[in-house]
C-alpha cells in the first residue's frame, strides 16, 4: 500500500480551546482542514512506532469519514496499533479508561461534546495523552504551533476499514482493532461500585429511575449497564441510540436542553431518580423526584458520602474543583481535613493533581464530575456513584441533599450564559472589568463589601506551569462571588458566562429558588459589568 505525502498550507485558526479544536462541520470539511490538524498532532507527540492509539467519537455527523481519514493517516505515520470503537463509537470517559488499561500513547476523540451536531452543527477533535486525560496546555500549544507552519501530511492509500465487525485487520503495517465500545468501561465501573446493591435497589421494591442519553454516545453504555447488567426495566434508557444530529437537539444535560427528562421528573408519577448525559458522555445531570441537584452540590455530596462506595471506601486524598464551581465541596474537604484545589475551567487542569495523588474527586459546575479512576469527567460514573449512595442510605435524593445543606450550609448557585454575542463588545466587557479590578477592593455595594477582585491565575502545584486570565472574580465579605469569563468551547461569536454564588448557613432559609436567592447579586453584577449595554441582551440565553 502506498503512503501519499500531500502538500498543504496552514490554517490560522487551529488553536485548541477549553476542550480540543471545535468548529462547524463545514470548517472541518474544507480540503486538508482535518488532515492538517491530525498531522500536527502526530508531529507533536513524539515517536509513534510500536505505540497504540485509541480512536473513537460521539457518533455525530462526520464522525465516520473522519475516522477513516485518521486511521489511514495514523497508519501512514507508523503507529503500531489502533484501537477503534465499533462503528466509531467511544465515549470520552471510555476512551480515557481504554488508554490507561492498554497503556496507549494517547487518543483522538471526535466530539464537540454538548454542541449540536448534523451537517450544520459542530464537530471537534480532542487529543488525550498517555495518562488518559486531555492534552495539557503545553501539548495543545505545540500542536497549534505546528498547525501554523505545516506543509505536508501523510496518508495511506487504502480501502476503508470495516468498523462494524469486531476484530483485527491490517492497514499497511498497522494493526487496526475494532473493539467493543462498552466492555472495558463496564469492567472498570464494576470494580468501583457495589453492583449487587444497586441491582437490588433497581429490581426489588419500587425504586424507579429514568435515564436520558439525548440520542448521543452514552446510550449504548446506559443500555448495557443500567438495563442489561443492573436489571432496570427495558425503556429505562430513553433516546439511547446515537444519532448523527442528536435528533436535532443540544445534547446538553441541563434543565433547558434535557427538558423531556425534566418533564418526566417533575410530572405525575415521577421516577425516584433521573439522569442525562451530554454528547460525548462525560457530563451528567442528576434529578430526584421533582428535585434538581446542582452540579456543584453533587460534587460536594459525592465527596461527603464517598466512604459508602467500595472504590472510595478508604477515603479521599483531596478534592478539586474548577474556579467557577461553587465552594460547597470546599466545606466538605475542610470537615474531612483534606485539601481542596481550585483550578481553571477545563478538565485538563485536573490531570496533574490526579496523577500526583493530590486529588481523588474533581468537578465542575458545568455538569462534570469524575475521579482518579480515569482522567476525564464521567457521566455514567456519577450516576452509579449516586445510585450506590442511594442504595445504602435508603433515602430520597431530596432528603440526601437537604441533610447535606443542614450539615454544611447551602451554596446557592447559578450560571447565566449569553450565547452567540458579538466578539468585540464581549472582549471590551471583559477588558473593562479587568481594568476595574484594582479599584473594587474594599468597595461597598448596598449590602455587599468587596473582599477581593482579580483575574484568576493558576500555578499548577505539580509542574509549576502558570495559566493567567482564567476569569474575573469578585468576592464579597459574606462569601458571595461573581465570576465572569468567556467560553472557550463555543463556535459562533462569543459566549459570556456569569457565575453567581452566595452562601446560606441557616436551614430555615434553604428553600428559596436560586434566582430569587441570588437576585440582589444579579442586580449588582449588571451594575458592575454592564452586561446589557455590551451584549445588547436583556436576558441570558441559558440559565443553569
Ligand atoms: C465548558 C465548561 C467547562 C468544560 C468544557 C468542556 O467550557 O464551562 O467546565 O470543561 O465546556 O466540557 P467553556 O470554556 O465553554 O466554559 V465538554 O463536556 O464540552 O468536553
Ligand atoms: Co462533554
Amino acid at each position: 500500500m502506498n503512503i501519499r505525502k500531500v502538500s498543504t498550507t496552514p490554517f490560522s485558526d487551529q488553536k485548541p480551546g477549553t476542550s480540543g479544536l471545535r468548529k462547524a462541520v463545514k470548517d472541518f470539511q474544507q480540503p486538508h482542514y482535518l488532515e492538517n490538524f491530525i498531522q500536527s498532532i502526530f508531529d507533536s507527540v513524539g515517536d509513534l512506532h510500536f505505540q497504540t492509539l485509541v480512536l473513537g467519537g460521539d457518533g455525530r455527523y462526520y464522525n465516520r469519514p473522519a475516522i477513516q481519514i485518521i486511521l489511514k493517516m495514523a497508519a501512514a505515520n507508523g503507529i503500531g496499533r489502533i484501537k477503534v470503537g465499533q462503528r466509531g463509537i467511544l465515549s470520552t470517559p471510555a476512551t480515557s479508561a481504554i488508554i490507561r488499561k492498554y497503556q496507549a500513547i494517547g487518543a483522538i476523540i471526535l466530539s464537540a461534546s454538548h454542541n449540536p451536531g448534523g451537517p450544520n452543527g459542530d464537530f471537534g477533535v480532542k487529543y488525550n495523552i498517555s495518562n488518559g486525560g486531555p492534552a495539557p496546555e503545553k501539548v495543545t500549544e505545540a500542536i497549534y504551533d505546528r498547525s501554523k507552519v505545516i506543509d505536508i501530511y501523510q496518508i495511506l492509500e487504502a480501502p476503508d476499514v470495516d468498523l462494524e465487525t469486531l476484530g483485527e485487520s491490517h492497514l499497511g503495517e498497522t494493526v487496526v482493532e475494532v473493539i467493543d465500545s462498552v466492555q472495558d468501561y463496564q469492567e472498570l465501573m464494576e470494580s468501583l461500585f457495589d453492583f449487587e446493591r444497586i441491582h437490588q435497589l433497581l429490581t426489588r421494591g419500587n425504586f424507579r429511575i429514568s435515564i436520558d442519553a439525548l440520542h448521543a454516545v452514552a446510550g449504548p453504555y446506559a443500555h448495557a449497564i443500567f438495563e442489561q447488567r443492573l436489571g432496570a426495566p427495558v425503556g429505562t434508557v430513553r433516546n439511547g441510540t446515537p444519532l448523527e444530529d442528536f435528533g436535532g437537539g443540544h445534547p446538553d444535560p441541563n434543565l433547558v436542553y434535557a427538558h423531556e427528562l425534566v418533564d418526566i421528573s417533575y410530572g405525575e408519577n415521577a421516577p425516584d431518580f433521573g439522569a442525562a448525559f451530554d454528547g460525548d458522555g462525560d457530563r451528567n445531570m442528576i434529578l430526584g423526584r421533582k428535585f434538581f441537584v446542582t452540579p456543584s452540590d453533587s460534587l460536594a455530596i459525592l465527596a461527603a458520602n464517598a466512604k459508602l462506595v467500595p472504590g472510595y471506601s478508604s477515603g479521599l486524598a483531596g478534592v478539586a474543583r474548577s474556579m467557577p464551581t461553587s465552594q460547597a465541596v470546599d466545606r466538605v474537604a475542610a470537615q474531612i481535613g483534606i485539601d481542596s484545589y481550585e483550578t481553571p475551567t477545563g478538565w485538563k487542569f485536573f490531570g496533574n493533581l490526579l496523577d500526583a495523588g493530590k486529588a481523588t474527586l474533581c468537578g465542575e459546575e458545568s455538569f462534570g464530575t469524575g475521579s482518579n479512576h480515569i482522567r476525564e469527567k464521567d457521566g455514567l460514573w456519577a450516576v452509579l456513584f449516586w445510585l450506590n449512595i442511594l442504595a445504602i442510605r435508603q433515602q430520597s435524593v431530596e432528603q440526601i441533599v437537604r441533610e447535606h445543606w443542614q450539615t454544611y450550609g447551602r451554596n446557592y448557585y447559578s450560571r447565566h450564559d449569553y450565547e452567540g454575542i458579538e466578539i468585540e463588545p464581549a472582549n471590551t466587557l471583559i477588558e473593562r472589568l479587568r481594568s476595574l479590578l484594582p479599584t473594587l477592593k474594599g468597595k461597598q455595594f448596598a449590602n455587599y463589601q468587596v473582599e477581593y477582585s482579580d483575574d484568576f491565575s493558576y500555578t499548577d502545584p505539580v509542574d509549576g506551569s502558570i495559566s493567567d486570565q482564567q476569569g474575573v472574580r469578585i468576592g464579597f465579605s459574606d462569601g458571595s462571588r461573581i465570576v465572569v469569563r468567556l467560553s472557550g468551547t463555543g463556535t459562533q461569536g462569543a459566549t459570556l458566562r456569569v457565575y453567581l454564588e452566595s452562601y446560606e448557613a441557616d436551614p430555615a432559609k434553604h428553600d428559596l429558588e436560586p434566582q430569587q436567592a441570588l437576585a440582589s447579586l444579579i442586580t449588582l453584577t449588571e451594575e458592575i459589568a454592564q452586561i446589557r449595554k455590551f451584549t445588547g441582551r436583556e436576558q441570558p440565553t441559558v440559565i443553569t
